[in-house]
């Protein structure tokens, strides 16, 4: 047998005898010596407490809590309170954190050809939406994500259709009617462009401030699906939605590829279930709730209007089309998304 080195022969004789002693002085807790550490998920997320993609990381914690009890310690922040919205990508390559949910834009800013799901009118309905991310085109893009960003996306989330939501009432039929109105956008190239093509003068505005944007005036609306105008309360401060049904959103839940590293592959496959069980509450719980609220917008005595749809495809696709962005899409992928039933 290798004799141990003087020093740590030496070290290792006086930390077995001060445990000795402590044991005696009854200073040891009674678990045992080599308590297993936890594994520490940090969550962040610009969402308010009552929106769905909120409340479902209570179903991602309770689910691992279940498959692998004592194994994690989820940390969920909401309201942009660990890091500001968008700054999540770089927090996980930083390894500040380990989950987030990240959206299209923030994807495409650095993987461009995921702006294809960023542009108006290209993914049709939720379930689409479903077909397209869980089949072969998710799993190449998601291929994509883990390889440049080092992150894998674990499910997608619906965040719902966006809507136009102005702070007074307005004769909105065709892009042209938004004209000069103040629309605020989340704060990024692919966002702003999507703003504009509505036919808006597109501002952007992190969400949390965009409350007191409409409140104050600063900003004549914003865009959201409904889901997240009632969570947010967007609808005390203004006056009508226009239903422009816009932007299938989606959100992905991810993690940083670094600490999946770091677990066992049962570990592994546990927050895998978690993160899916939390996608599918999320997703059950809005699809039902978008489809009641205009109900309860109105009599909150919000003006719920339906524009021309036709003028605003046509408006929105060609700007897509006509800009840079067609080129950066992958060929074929387009028809693909479309050919997904
Ligand atoms: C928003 O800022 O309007 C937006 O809806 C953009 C989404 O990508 C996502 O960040 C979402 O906010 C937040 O999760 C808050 O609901």
């Amino acid at each position: 047998m290798k004799k141990p080195n003087t020093l740590t022969h030496a070290l290792s004789r006086r930390i077995v005898v001060g445990a000795a002693a402590a044991l005696a002085l009854g200073a040891l807790p009674a678990a045992p010596a080599l308590a297993q550490s936890k594994t520490v998920l940090r969550i962040s997320s610009p969402a308010v407490p009552d929106d769905w993609h909120a409340k479902m990381w209570t179903v991602f914690k309770d689910a691992l809590e279940k498959s692998a009890p004592g194994e994690f310690d989820v940390q969920i922040n909401l309201n942009a309170s660990l890091f500001k919205q968008g700054a999540e990508p770089a927090a996980m390559a930083r390894g500040n954190l380990e989950l987030t949910t990240v959206s299209a834009a923030d994807i495409a800013k650095i993987v461009p050809e995921f702006s294809i799901f960023t542009a108006g009118y290209v993914v049709r309905d939720p379930a689409q939406q479903q077909k397209i991310f869980n089949g072969p085109i998710g799993a190449e893009m998601f291929k994509t994500v883990s390889d440049k960003m080092d992150i894998t996306v674990l499910s997608t989330c619906y965040l719902g259709t966006r809507q136009v939501n102005l702070r007074e009432v307005r004769n909105v039929k065709t892009p042209a009617d938004l004209k000069g109105v103040k629309l605020r956008m989340p704060g990024s190239k692919d966002w702003l462009f999507l703003g504009e093509s509505l036919g808006a003068t597109a501002t952007p505005l992190a969400f949390g401030e965009v409350y007191l944007g409409l409140k104050a005036g600063t900003i004549d609306g914003q865009d959201n699906p409904l889901p997240t105008v009632k969570a947010a309360k967007f609808y005390e401060v203004t006056k009508q939605i226009v239903l422009t049904n816009h932007l299938v959103d989606g959100l992905f839940i991810a993690i940083s590829n670094k600490s999946l590293a770091g677990m066992t592959p049962a570990q592994k496959q546990k927050v895998q279930a978690a993160a899916q069980a939390a996608a599918q509450y999320n997703n059950d719980n809005r699809r039902k709730e978008e489809a009641e609220l205009v109900e309860f917008f109105k009599k909150e005595g919000l003006q719920v209007t339906t524009p021309d749809l036709d003028a605003f495809h046509k408006t929105v696709q060609a700007a897509y089309q006509n800009a840079d962005y067609a080129k950066v899409w992958p060929k074929g992928l387009l028809e693909r998304i479309n050919a997904t039933k």
